[in-house]
């Protein structure tokens, strides 16, 4: 395994603040309807409470996506094929990465994350896992194009993007990112890039909302746990007794969404500039879109990917999707 030793990717101010959390705050919290991006949630208290979503039992996301990758390993490996070079679009978890390699017997992999202590640490993890296996950490920005490895460079490509990720991002911003993917993938070199995507499923109402609002309230804490985070890195006087967790389904465009929602009016400042909430508003704080067969290709589609093939769990919530790089063509 070959250590990165790039400077961080996080920029600090003088007194260690990290002055893209505080803009993007400052900036969600001035809007009429206040919201703060959801990749925030992921401090290493949060990162620890999204593990322990993980496993509530109302959460299928996490056991329906690793049941499909761990049954369908011999369709992965004669639809992808071996020595390619696994690009996975996140740090990795130490189940579900393990069952796409030991399926597929890729030649390198290769973990993009923005964080890289989580990045040095699941490396290390897999390393030891597959002892004959390259392993290239790269600490970048995903969701721009992203220069891989020149140890990689002639080996065929696949993308990994599972979790259902691509559903915190509304469609334009899943587009854009599967349009980077593409570019970081070398859809216009060589061999034709392939990615396998886990897009999680529309389903009944109450399902989807209890897996975002767990009886043990696991999720409440994950998103309160934001709060604790603006206070503490930004210098926030937010109460967060205040804030009450809310998650609900939003039918007309097909996503949960959860929210802090005021149980009374009150006021605070975050890094010393003031706001204000009136009882029943809300913080928006994570969009979790879920997705049709034809929703999902559709927006694979306008992110120029073809699918390929699409596996379902048994219970049918969970969809794990392979898709090829579209050839570009001037006519229809
Ligand atoms: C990690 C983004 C896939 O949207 O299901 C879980 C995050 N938020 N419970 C999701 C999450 C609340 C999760 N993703």
């Amino acid at each position: 395994m070959k250590a990165e030793t790039g400077i961080s990717l996080v920029d600090l101010d003088e007194d260690g603040v990290d002055r893209a959390f505080r803009a993007d705050v400052l900036k969600g919290l001035r809007q009429q309807q206040k919201a703060v991006p959801a990749r925030w949630f992921y401090d290493e208290e949060g990162s620890r409470l999204f593990e322990q979503i993980t496993r509530v039992a109302e959460y299928y996301p996490t056991r329906a996506e690793t049941e499909i990758l761990g049954a369908q390993g011999a369709q992965f490996a004669d639809l992808i094929g071996p020595e390619r070079a696994v690009v996975e679009f996140g740090s990795g978890s130490s189940v579900k990465t393990p069952l796409l390699l030991e399926a597929i017997a890729p030649a390198a992999y290769v973990p993009l994350d923005i964080s890289g202590d989580f990045l040095r640490q699941s490396a290390a993890a897999l390393a030891q896992k597959f002892p004959h296996l390259p392993v290239y950490p790269v600490e970048a920005d995903f969701m721009r194009r992203v220069s891989l490895p020149d140890e990689v460079s002639a080996l065929a490509k696949l993308g990994f993007f599972p979790g259902s990720t691509i559903g915190n991002m509304v469609p334009r911003t899943a587009v854009d990112l599967l349009r980077s993917m593409r570019a970081t993938l070398g859809a216009d070199e060589g061999e034709s890039p392939m990615l396998l995507i886990g897009m999680d499923l529309v389903k009944d109402r109450a399902v989807l909302e209890a897996a975002y609002d767990d009886a043990d309230g696991v999720t409440a804490a994950f998103n309160t746990n934001l709060v604790s985070r603006i206070n503490r890195e930004l210098g926030g006087t937010i109460d967060p007794a205040a804030l009450e967790h809310s998650a609900v389904w939003n039918d007309d465009l097909a996503r949960i969404e959860m929210h802090l929602r005021a149980t009374r009016d009150f006021s605070f400042e975050v890094s010393g500039e003031k706001f204000s909430l009136r009882k029943g508003e809300t913080i928006h704080t994570e969009n979790s879109h879920k997705f049709t067969r034809r929703s999902a290709y559709t927006l694979l589609l306008a992110g120029g990917w073809t699918p390929v093939r699409r596996w379902l769990d048994e219970e049918e919530r969970f969809s794990v999707i392979l898709a090829i790089a579209t050839e570009q063509r001037e006519a229809p």
